[in-house]
């Protein structure tokens, strides 16, 4: 297969309801995607990063311009005869995994459609149905934050991830917990703590969470480790993670007992499966986080998701807990199990609404 043009694509889309975390409030989607021709066909790509330099360093500014400048003369006109070949092209790229993954993601997409073939399968996924959880985000008061929960309980999804910063954790989780004792329940930080915050955050152990995400620093393993010998808790490492050689040093280190895989954090398909075989080797459970990805990204963290180590829900939802229309057909839905049920068509099993995304497209560019 030769990759013959890439096309980028911005689109601007409104999320159903502003999602706040520790670092800031997203009203509004700049939705980046790639679009890679090969062999007469194509397959699409979601750069999943945010429009602020703040959960990583990537924006969708610094995505267009290293696929444009640096990508695309990488990997336009090259032969490859499977998509894994993409990521030892782009290997002398520092960071950037976000644009790096949207190209090999799409490539993943159209060469498991051009086999024939349902992407999960072909990247060795093992499980058609996936459990749910969903990640609500922070509240401006305890009613709201409990009526969310109730709505998303209601919905199905068989976890409650909650997004906690200092000021507001020991409250929203205490109310959580009491009113409902058995759900899994977990809570995100998004590096929002240090380690001078190890007794306070000691004090969740009462709330028997299924994990804590990524309390401490975003560059951090280490002291993730020191945190989690004074934790019952199990810690889970979120934006720590960007390679197989992360995981393990996590796992030699005891920084964390779950992972949370992330296809642009850490650089597209064959990364991911990378993470999750070295997660599996040293006995961590993954599962799959979410970036308030399009359809496009959402099909993709699907078929990851059948992969054997996905043994915990994963922050993977329904199109409409965020999008009034999705850019895909069929939209993304969840059975009343909580589960996603991953699509036995050929490719990713879902078509882009070519229309809808000409309508909500700011610019568009075809390199060559
Ligand atoms: O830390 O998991 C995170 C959204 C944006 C940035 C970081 C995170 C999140 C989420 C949302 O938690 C997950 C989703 O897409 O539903
Ligand atoms: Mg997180």
């Amino acid at each position: 297969m030769k990759i013959e043009a890439l096309t980028l694509r911005e689109l601007r889309m409104p999320l159903v309801t502003p999602f706040e975390t520790s670092f800031g409030k997203t009203v509004n989607r700049r939705v980046l995607l790639v679009e890679v021709h090969a062999d007469g066909a194509s397959g699409w790509g979601e750069v999943t990063c945010g429009e602020l330099p703040f959960y990583s360093a990537e924006t969708p500014d610094t995505a267009r311009a290293v696929l444009s400048n640096v990508i695309a003369p990488m990997v336009l006109h090259r032969d490859f005869s499977h998509p894994r070949e993409l990521a030892p092209m782009m290997r002398l790229i520092r960071g950037h995994a976000m644009a790096r993954a949207a190209v090999e993601n799409a490539a993943w997409e159209l060469a498991a459609r051009q086999a024939g073939q349902p992407l999960w399968r072909w990247l060795g996924g093992t499980r058609q149905e996936i459990p749910c959880g969903v990640s609500i985000g922070i509240k401006p008061n305890l009613d709201a934050q409990l009526a969310a929960v109730e709505k998303e309980l209601a919905a199905g999804y068989q976890r409650i991830k909650v997004k906690i910063k200092p000021g507001w954790d020991l409250e929203p989780l205490g109310a959580i917990r009491q009113r409902w004792p058995e759900i899994q329940l977990m809570g995100d930080a998004n590096s929002a703590y240090t380690l001078a915050d190890a007794q306070h955050l000691a004090r969740f152990d009462d709330f028997g969470l299924m994990m804590l995400e990524q309390p401490l620093w975003h560059d951090d393993i280490y002291f993730h480790a020191q945190l989690q010998r004074q934790l019952r808790t199990p810690l889970c490492l979120d934006e720590s993670i960007h390679h197989a050689r992360d995981v393990e040093q996590a796992a030699a280190l005891g920084a964390c007992r779950i992972i949370n895989v992330k296809l642009g954090r850490v650089g597209g398909f064959s990364s991911a499966r990378a993470v999750h075989d070295a997660a599996q080797a040293a006995g961590i459970p993954v599962w799959c986080g979410g970036m308030l990805e399009s359809g496009i990204g959402r099909a993709h963290n699907i078929a990851l998701s059948t992969l054997p180590n996905f043994t915990l829900p994963g922050d993977v939802t329904a199109s409409r807990r965020y999008w009034h229309e999705d850019i895909i057909d069929p939209e993304v839905t969840v059975t009343p199990r909580g589960t996603i049920m991953a699509p036995e068509l050929p490719g990713a099993g879902f078509t882009p609404r070519l229309d809808l995304i000409r309508r909500l497209t700011a610019w568009e560019e075809t390199l060559r």
